[in-house]
């Protein structure tokens, strides 16, 4: 019929269009714009989706919001990657009893499973583990002062990659000085790694083991403005395996990277058409991650997607 713009009730402005609500984390990162473009690639008009994107800048009250406001549209379904474990409860079982269905990307939250339908992401407490083992392969029994540049307060990544890293340096001569949040961002890391050289000075550090890639940037930059050589003088241990993370690699400034595959998108489409479909699926979808030293990313670093 003409000059129907899709009745009142209809969630999807058109019987077959899936109208998806994505709240994502924000735009923090260069692994959050990766993210951000595969998840809108995948939940395109052509893929039969209508997309309303919402990017929360690092704000957990306005994500909420943000889901609140995809339940008042009535949504067909809502994709979630939750900056923090924490505070999901309440919105999750709002949306649970507008009948919507709900899947996490990337990040994860403390609430009952029940109160969503999939979580698809990367294991990060293992990405920690590999960060660890590098570290512990690397320094074992030399005396080694560590700071960490932490993740996001509260987030998964950040929990679960200091977990897995701890875990794994276990028993060695790795002492972690200090750990602060740069909140994933580069100049979050640029500042924390100042404070830390103010502290301790560029011979009171040996080790820098940031939690992503653009902190790891960050701190390269304070630790060359204090006159010293990063990736030497200092060493770093990163993860993402940004374009500009493995740029830094290759250049000598990281030492090891482990990879963290933001390219989520089509596996979260996946998802959503099989829930609403009504088909069973996985409460937990686990994408995998591979490891770079500096040959190894001088190898692949132009064939790379992100
Ligand atoms: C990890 C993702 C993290 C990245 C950061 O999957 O949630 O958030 O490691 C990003 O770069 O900000
Ligand atoms: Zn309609």
């Amino acid at each position: 019929t003409s000059g129907d713009g899709g009745d009142a009730g209809d969630a999807g402005g058109g019987d077959d269009v899936v109208t998806v609500g994505f709240a994502q984390t924000g735009s923090e990162s260069g692994w959050r714009s990766a993210n951000t473009e595969s998840m809108k690639d995948a939940f395109s008009a052509e893929n039969g989706f209508d997309l309303i994107f919402n990017a929360a800048d690092n704000d957990t009250a306005a994500q909420i919001a943000a889901v609140r406001d995809f339940i008042n549209q009535g949504v067909d379904a809502i994709v979630i990657a939750p900056i923090v474990e924490d505070g999901w409860d309440d919105v999750l079982q709002e949306a649970a009893d507008a009948g919507i269905p709900v899947i996490l990307e990337d990040r994860t939250v403390s609430a009952s499973d029940d109160l969503y339908a999939s979580w698809v992401g990367l294991d990060f407490k293992k990405e920690g583990v590999m960060a660890g083992e590098w570290a512990a392969e690397t320094f074992g029994d030399t005396p080694t002062k560590m700071v960490v540049l932490e993740g996001t307060t509260g987030s998964a990544p950040a929990n679960d990659r200091a977990a897995g890293f701890d875990e794994a340096v276990e028993g060695t001569a790795i002492e972690k000085i200090d750990s602060q949040t740069g909140d994933f961002t580069r100049d979050g890391g640029k500042t924390v790694m100042e404070g830390f050289l103010q502290k301790y000075g560029v011979d009171g550090i040996d080790l820098v083991y940031a939690h992503n890639d653009d902190m790891a940037l960050g701190a390269i930059e304070a630790i060359e403005a204090a006159g010293a050589e990063p990736g030497v003088d200092i060493q770093i241990v990163s993860i993402d395996a940004v374009k500009d993370g493995m740029q830094a690699l290759v250049d000598g400034k990281i030492n090891y990277i482990v990879e963290c595959n933001p390219l989520l998108g089509e596996l979260a489409a996946g998802l959503v058409t099989d829930v609403l479909a009504g088909n069973d699926v996985e409460k937990q979808v686990y994408v995998e991650d591979q490891t770079f030293t500096q040959e190894q990313a001088a190898e692949v670093i132009d064939s790379r997607p992100y």
